[in-house]
């Protein structure tokens, strides 16, 4: 056995000592929007920092840890804050977490984030449902001996984004009356944001949306097999699209406006994932 299963076995004994419950659905929470676990039918929390060998998150307004519990009766866990690959964690650690659930018993993996827009149909504000994605600069989460409990060595990459998960988004977001963007996301190093030279780049690659997270995580769910679907919120317009200088506070800030429609949202995703 490979010394990252090992570890992911040990991760998953320090959850199985609190709690037996199984998830269906796992799902994470972007930047700004992790209040959403809160307002679920909440059966257990655990604290990363409670799991021996668990990568523990560093930005502020990053909780660390797991929601155990259900959405409309769909049992989920939810990670209340993720890890970044620019907090300094190896690329291994940073989709730990994402395996973990994985190997809890989620078959289906909801992720989210805070991006920026690059297409310039796109406000902040605005919702897109990932398409596909685009990685640069970072490593890829698979590099490694390859750990063949969870997967081939060179998994198929051509349908990260479920095509029957993006069905359901479609249909979830029509039925809440919630306007929703697609496109591809491109997901950079962090955690300086993007030049603007950058965001053109991504623009003629294809991308719609830039951020720090989310593909490394989709495709260490797609080697395992899990279906995989995701959200940006656009809390700002990328580097150049925007004359703005780009913070963070501004990134909460539209979170926060949206994150009721955001909650009806994910809610109505999950009840028909
Ligand atoms: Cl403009 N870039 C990146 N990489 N992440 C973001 C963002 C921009 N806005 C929110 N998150």
């Amino acid at each position: 056995m490979s010394d990252l299963y090992q570890k992911l076995e040990t991760c998953l004994a320090s959850v199985r000592k609190r709690t037996d419950f199984k998830p269906e659905v796992a799902l994470i929470l972007g930047s700004g929007l992790g209040d959403y676990a809160d307002e679920i039918q909440i059966e257990t929390t655990i604290d990363y920092t409670e799991i021996e060998g668990f990568p523990t998150s560093t930005v502020a307004g990053h909780k660390g840890r797991f929601v155990f519990g259900y959405v409309k009766n769909v049992p989920v866990v939810i990670m209340q804050g993720r890890v970044h690959y620019y907090e300094g964690y190896p690329m291994t650690d940073v989709v730990l977490p994402t395996r973990l659930m994985g190997m809890m018993g989620a078959k289906k993996l909801f992720l989210t984030n805070a991006a920026g827009g690059v297409n310039p149909n796109f406000k902040p504000g605005d919702f897109m449902m990932i398409t596909d994605h685009i990685t640069t600069g970072i490593p890829s989460p698979l590099i490694g001996p390859n750990i063949e409990e969870l997967g081939s060595r060179f998994p198929d990459m051509s349908e990260v984004y479920s095509k029957r998960l993006r069905e359901v988004i479609r249909a979830s977001a029509e039925k809440c009356g919630i306007d929703l963007q697609e496109g591809v996301y491109v997901q950079f190093t962090g955690p300086a944001y993007e030049t603007p030279a950058e965001v053109r780049m991504a623009a003629i690659w294809g991308g719609d949306a830039v951020g720090m997270s989310t593909a490394c995580e989709a495709m260490a769910a797609r080697h395992m097999g899990i279906e995989v679907c995701g959200i940006s919120c656009i809390t700002n317009m990328a580097a150049g699209i925007s004359k703005q200088e780009l913070n963070h506070k501004e990134v909460q800030k539209t979170a926060d406006r949206v994150a009721k429609s955001f909650k009806k949202l994910v809610t109505e995703i999950i009840a028909g994932m």
